[in-house]
This record gives C-alpha cells, structure tokens and sequence, in this order.
C-alpha cells in the first residue's frame, strides 16, 4: 500500500529539487528587484532628500516650459507620492505643481492635472505658493532659464531645491541633483527615486494608481511610444511593474496618441503636403510654419507636438527640423534686439547623426544627440536660409 511515509521515500529526491527550485527562483527575483531598487542613485542623495521631504510642509514642485508627457508625468508623480506619503506623517503636507505655460490639450486628462498651476495665467497664486514653500523639487528641465519667471522666483528662494532630470549639462543650482542623461526620461528617474525613498509601498496606497499611471505616460511619450531611447531592459522591468500595478497602457496611449483635434489633423495633412523640403544628398527634411499658417489652422499649444517626427518615417530621412513662428515673450526682448518674432526649432534623428551640435552653434540651443530643440530671432524665411547655409556641415551623406 502506498502510505504517506512510502510516497516521501519514493519521491523525496523529486521534492527536494522541486523545494529548491522555488526557493532558486524567488530568490533571483529577490536580488534582480533588489538591485534596481538600490544601486542607481547614491545613498548620500537618498538620504539627503528623504530628510529634506521629512522636513518639508509645502513643497511647490516645478516643470519645463510647454509641458510635454514627461514633464507633467515626472511633476504629477511626485505631487501624488508627496501629497500620499504627507497623509501618513503626523503633520499636514500639501504640493502644488507649478508650470510655466499651458500644457497641451492630450494630457489634460492625467490624474492631478486639473490641480496643476499655470504660471502665464496664474503669476499671483504660484509666487504666493513659491513664498510659502520649504522644499522645491525640478523635474525634467537643466537650467533655471529653461522657465522663464518662474525660474527667477525659484532662485530667489533659499529653502532646498531637488533637481530630477535628464538632459545633457544640468545648471548646478539645486542642493541635490540627480542627473542622468542616459536615462530615457525624467518619469523613470522619479520611479527610481521613489522606490528608492519607499520601496514598493511608494507606489501603492490611494494615490498608487495616479503615481503609476503618470511616470508611464512620461516613460511612453518620450520615447515615442517605446520606439527610440529604450533599449535598456531595466526599462521594460519598470514598465512591467507599473502595469502590474494596474496601469492601463492601452487607455494612456489613446488618451495621448489619438486625441488631435481636427484642426490638428489638418495641420499636419498641410506640412507633409505642402511645407516638407526634402534634401535627398543628406537624408533631411524640413518643415517651416509662418504664424499666419498657425492661425489658418487655429493653432493650440501643443498642436505642434510630434511634427517634427513625421518626416523620419519616410524611408531615407535620418534628419528632420521643424520651424515656427512664435511671439517674443517679455524676458525674450532684449535677447531679440530689433527682430520682430521669435523661430522655435526642433531637430530630430536617428542613429549615429547627431542634431545637438547644429543646434547649438546656429540656433541658441542644444539637446540630445537625436532630439535636439533651438531658437532663432528674425523673419521664418531668414531661419530657413540658416539652415540652408549650414545643414551641409552638419549632416551626413551617407
Ligand atoms: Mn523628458
């Protein structure tokens, strides 16, 4: 007969293995979390902002000019994990998001983006806000001219700043920085930074969802939906958690991706047809828009967004530029001198063809090495003659 102890004599080597194994496989998954959780940023850091957000009551948190899903991702991901870990300490925290303008009509939709403060309509409230605050932490922007008046206001204050980013070249300005151009977005850098403040149970709790859910809308915009800076495994990782942690991926896509206004879609039907310069030799496009054109199409903030992208679909476009006429904003107008507009440019490419470079000796800009962004004080038609008289220089034939 087969009795308990004849079954364990038969098969106890069987168990064993098997007893083994699970304890093999927990464990490794035990260390590959443990690792990501501990070792990207320096312990001081940590340290020094966990006490710095200890000790704050009002922390004001701050953003790049023109929003993008990486900037109010990074931004709205910390207000939610503040204003979450504020709840379980004996004293009352409170955040605010402040940002220098408008963001765009796709993202209006993110948890907490209602509550954000828009400095261009709302100066009084952000400096009231910026006076009573004892901690100000930057997400995805290097330099406090990035941001206009509000950043003057911000270097006013003497209370600690945080600055959480990833572009090239951050401006030392904050009391600590954490600054990772590698990384592919700012939102993965707060992820980080949370995980490394609270473990796992910073991303759980009443705000988990809208933590997890804003730094994946920052992970997916910039890097287009997962289609360039993202090849570091680490990041499918992350990604694989927050959806675990319910994020639903395919509702932000759409949220984000398939929200133009038919406006919108017109504008851009209209520069693929009839504003896109080819220039075959050197793999390059360009797309210009006078501000008349942009009131033909009853322009948003925000419509202008991933233009630029269009013209690396075609098959041999490596290179693409994007130029639009734009007001002189105040603190512009002594760099503009007696210009009468103001050209915003962005460059984009792939692969070995860096933009940053073109960027920053013709256009008072600079970036990454495939997404690069500048300026150009003149007429459209003047900026697309800088162009011309350089791109040559700077882009490859082959
Ligand atoms: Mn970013």
């Amino acid at each position: 007969m087969y009795s308990i102890q004849n079954i364990v004599q038969r098969y106890y080597k069987i168990l064993i293995y098997a007893i083994f194994f699970v304890l093999l496989h927990r464990n490794s998954e035990y260390y590959r979390t443990k690792t990501m959780q501990n070792d990207y940023f320096p312990s001081e850091k940590v340290s020094a902002i966990r006490d710095f957000i200890a000790r704050a009551t009002h922390v004001v948190i701050l953003t790049h000019m023109s929003p993008d899903g990486d900037a109010m991702g990074s931004a709205l991901a910390m207000y939610h994990y503040l204003v979450e870990s504020g709840r379980t300490k004996d004293k009352r925290l409170t955040a605010h998001v402040v940002v220098p303008n408008a963001f765009p009509n796709f993202l209006a939709w993110m948890p907490g983006a209602d509550s954000v403060i828009i400095y261009d309509e709302q100066a009084d409230r952000a400096d009231a806000l910026l006076a009573e605050a004892d901690l100000v932490i930057c997400t995805d922007f290097n330099d406090p001219k990035r941001i206009g008046r509000v950043g003057e206001r911000m270097m006013e204050k003497t209370c600690p700043k945080i600055l959480i980013d990833h572009h090239l070249h951050p401006v030392d300005f904050a009391d600590v920085t954490l600054s990772y151009p590698a990384s592919p977005s700012a939102s993965e850098l707060v992820y980080r930074l949370i995980i490394s403040l609270s473990g796992e149970s910073g991303l759980s709790g009443e705000n988990g969802l809208a933590v997890a859910t804003a730094i994946y809308t920052g992970m997916m915009t910039d890097t287009g939906n997962f289609s360039f800076n993202s090849c570091h495994p680490e990041m499918y990782e992350i990604l694989a958690d927050l959806v675990r942690l319910g994020v639903n991926k395919d509702a932000v896509y759409n949220a984000v991706f398939n929200a133009y206004s038919a406006d919108r879609m017109r504008l851009m039907g209209y520069c693929l047809y009839r504003k896109m310069r080819i220039f075959p030799e050197h793999h390059a496009a360009l797309i210009y828009l006078s501000r008349k054109e942009l009131y033909r199409f009853r322009f948003q903030s925000g419509d202008a967004e991933g233009i630029v992208n269009l013209p690396l679909q075609i098959n041999d476009v490596y290179y693409s530029c994007f130029m639009r006429e734009d007001k002189i904003e105040p603190h512009e107008r002594e760099r503009a001198g007696k210009a009468k507009s103001k050209i915003k440019i962005s460059f984009r490419s792939q692969g070995d063809r860096p933009v940053n470079i073109f960027a920053a000796e013709h256009f008072h800009g600079g970036g990454h090495a495939n997404a690069a962004g500048g300026e150009f004080f003149g007429t459209v038609n003047e900026a697309v003659q800088e162009f011309l008289d350089h791109y040559p220089e700077y882009f490859r034939q082959d």
